[in-house]
């Protein structure tokens, strides 16, 4: 009897991802564009930076690179949340994170499903940022219940998805052909819809309340609303863009150009106006504003007290320069974070001596022998500057809520900064999912333990094989 081989979920993952890559580049043809330019810069600055392309390749960064990319859907009722859960589960991404955008006056809350593990995340790092629409936070009560019962009537999975959902419940595992039928079933609940489930005029109170309501309620599923490229240089990248017919939003997200990236820096382009159809008599027809492009540098993960230092720079340098709906100020804002963010050491050594950051230690070929010779160091630091280890800033692999608000604002049609509003309801989101969501700073502080231990071992096994 033969036994049944199971893909991986690392493979299924990668499938889904380029089967949504090659369905958004149909959509939304900017996207492609976008993928070229960033795939040039991304040639560019490796040739330009050698020691940038060993510590990339050292850390696994360099196969995945033209592969990374992370998506965003925003998702109308806890049941879809659950269930998109279970779906992502079956290609190995679970929720990391909670961000609360009602601090930006924008109804959601969300969590970023996306690989965890070493191994998983050097395969394809897919991510998918996920919001859950908080209709708790209408004022109009009767605006609400409506939301609600358009909501409940509407199916974003298809039935063949929800059938391997269970089988990979149930069995463990997909086989190939059952993963090829999930991708492409799967990939019906990200497609754009232009028949509007609602009329116009539905359409247009939704709108009111809020463009973001109008745009979960009003369509048959979650559309992919941007797919987002890793880029190595997103000031290139964010210069390129006018040449390419893109315009660029006003600012970038995030922290200043700087020598030593951390965290995540964010650009995106404006939303695309698209036709669509309402629903009711007459059928009418007008536009909708949903998908948009979006390109991101990735940097560093900060430990929670680099963190604190970025978010106190952060809410400084806002509270000094605010940029305004049609980006003026954007120079002022510029200049501001460049200013308040000199506090912020800008070398790996100090970064790493002052614990702002989080790092991937490994033996060095000198670390190896001087073990052998019973001369490595006990200590972490004196094997660093000894140049017995290597010690490389391990990657941010999650979003920043600030960031996140500014890129929703910029494709609701405005580039104005927001800081007020609400509060979260981190119990509800997580309830509504069905489970707790991770902490990514400890998934960093075990990544980099891991790594430690790892370094330990094999110092002690030089020493052992030469004794
Ligand atoms: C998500 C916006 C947030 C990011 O990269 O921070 C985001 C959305 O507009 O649905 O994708
Ligand atoms: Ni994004």
């Amino acid at each position: 009897m033969s036994e049944t081989a199971f893909v991986s979920t690392d493979e299924t993952r990668r499938l889904f991802s380029a089967a949504m890559s090659e369905m958004y580049r149909t959509e939304v043809p900017q996207y492609g564009t976008l993928m070229q330019l960033v795939g040039e810069v991304n040639r560019r600055t490796l040739a330009a930076d050698p020691a940038l392309a060993e510590r990339l390749s050292r850390g696994g960064e360099i196969e995945r690179l033209s592969d990374e990319r992370h998506g965003a859907i925003r998702l109308g009722t806890a049941e879809e949340l659950a269930t998109i859960a279970r779906l992502f589960a079956v290609m190995g991404m679970e929720p990391v994170g909670y961000y609360d955008l009602s601090v930006a006056g924008i109804p959601v809350h969300s969590t970023a499903f996306r690989p965890v593990s070493d191994a998983a995340l050097s395969v394809n790092p897919f991510r998918v940022f996920t919001s859950l629409l908080r209709l708790d936070l209408l004022d109009d009560a009767g605006l609400r219940d409506e939301a609600a019962a358009i909501l409940a009537r509407r199916r974003i999975f298809t039935d063949g998805a929800l059938a391997l959902i269970e089988r990979f419940e149930t069995a463990g595992g997909l086989t190939e052909g059952e993963a090829r039928t999930f991708v492409a079933e799967a990939l019906e609940t990200f497609r754009w819809h232009s028949d509007a489930t609602v009329d116009e005029e539905t359409y247009r109170r939704l709108s009111k309340a809020h463009r973001l309501v109008a745009d979960v309620v009003s369509f048959k599923g979650p559309h992919i609303n941007h797919l987002t490229p890793r880029t190595l240089d997103i000031e290139a990248v964010q210069q390129g863009m006018p040449a390419h017919g893109i315009a660029p939003k006003a600012v970038i997200e995030g922290p200043p150009e700087r020598d030593c990236p951390i965290l995540l820096r964010q650009t995106s382009f404006k939303a695309l106006e698209e036709p669509v159809r309402f629903a009711g008599d007459g059928a009418r027809t007008g536009t909708h504003t949903a998908r948009f492009g979006e390109i991101e540098q990735r940097g560093a993960a900060l430990t929670p007290k680099g963190r604190a230092l970025y978010d106190e720079l952060l809410s400084d340098v806002r509270g000094a320069a605010t940029v305004g709906a049609s980006g003026t100020g954007a120079g002022d804002y510029d200049a501001a974070l460049r200013e308040r963010f000199r506090r912020f050491p800008d070398d790996w050594a100090t970064m790493r001596r002052e614990g702002l950051a989080f790092f991937r230690y490994a033996p060095t070929t000198a670390g190896l022998d001087a073990a052998a010779a019973g001369r490595a160091s006990a200590d972490l630091g004196a094997l660093v500057a000894a140049g017995h280890a290597s010690a490389d800033p391990i990657v941010y692999e999650d979003f920043l809520p600030v960031s996140a608000a500014g890129i929703f604002q910029s494709n609701l049609g405005t580039d104005a900064q927001s800081n007020a509003g609400s509060s979260g309801n981190r119990g509800a989101f997580e309830a509504a999912l069905g489970r707790g969501v991770l902490d990514e700073t400890a998934l960093y502080a075990q990544a980099e333990a891991r790594s430690i231990d790892a370094l330990r071992q094999a110092l002690a096994a030089a020493r052992t094989r030469a004794a």
